[in-house]
C-alpha cells in the first residue's frame, strides 16, 4: 500500500516535470522576437535610435525603402567617424540574426549617418 502510493507520487512528479518542460519551452519560443530597428516607423531619417538591446534568438529587423537607405555594418572606429565600410544591406527589409556581441550599424546613404541613421546593438 504505502509503496503503491510511493510510485504514484513518482508519476505524479514525472508528469509535472514533463508539464513544466513544455510550458518552459513554449515560453522560450514566444519570447524570440523579430525586433524593429527604429520601431514601427523603421529605419528612417529623424528617427531616434542610438542603441538597442536583443537576444541572440531574436532577428534584429531593418525596414525602409530600398532606394533611400541602406544599412552598413561597420566597425566601432567606423560607426564614430560615420564611415560606411562593411557589409551593405540594401533589400528595405534586412532580417538580421546577430549572436553574442557588440554591433554597429549605420546608413551609407549620403550623410545621413551624420543626421543619426546609426544604431548600436548589444545582443545578450
Ligand atoms: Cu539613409
Amino acid at each position: 500500500m504505502a509503496s503503491s502510493s510511493a510510485s504514484q507520487g513518482n508519476g505524479n512528479a514525472l508528469r509535472l516535470v514533463a508539464l513544466l518542460l513544455c510550458v518552459m519551452f513554449i515560453v522560450d519560443q514566444a519570447a524570440a522576437a523579430v525586433v524593429p530597428v527604429g520601431g514601427n516607423t523603421g529605419w528612417m531619417l529623424g528617427n531616434k535610435f542610438s542603441k538597442l538591446s536583443i537576444k541572440s534568438k531574436d532577428q534584429l529587423l531593418f525596414k525602409y525603402p530600398a532606394n533611400v537607405h541602406d544599412v552598413v555594418q561597420v566597425s566601432g572606429a567606423d560607426y564614430k567617424s560615420c564611415n560606411a565600410n562593411g557589409q551593405t544591406r540594401r533589400s528595405g527589409y534586412d532580417q538580421i540574426s546577430l549572436g553574442p556581441g557588440t554591433y554597429y550599424f549605420i546608413c551609407g546613404v549620403s550623410d545621413h549617418c551624420k543626421q543619426g541613421m546609426k544604431v548600436t546593438v548589444t545582443v545578450s
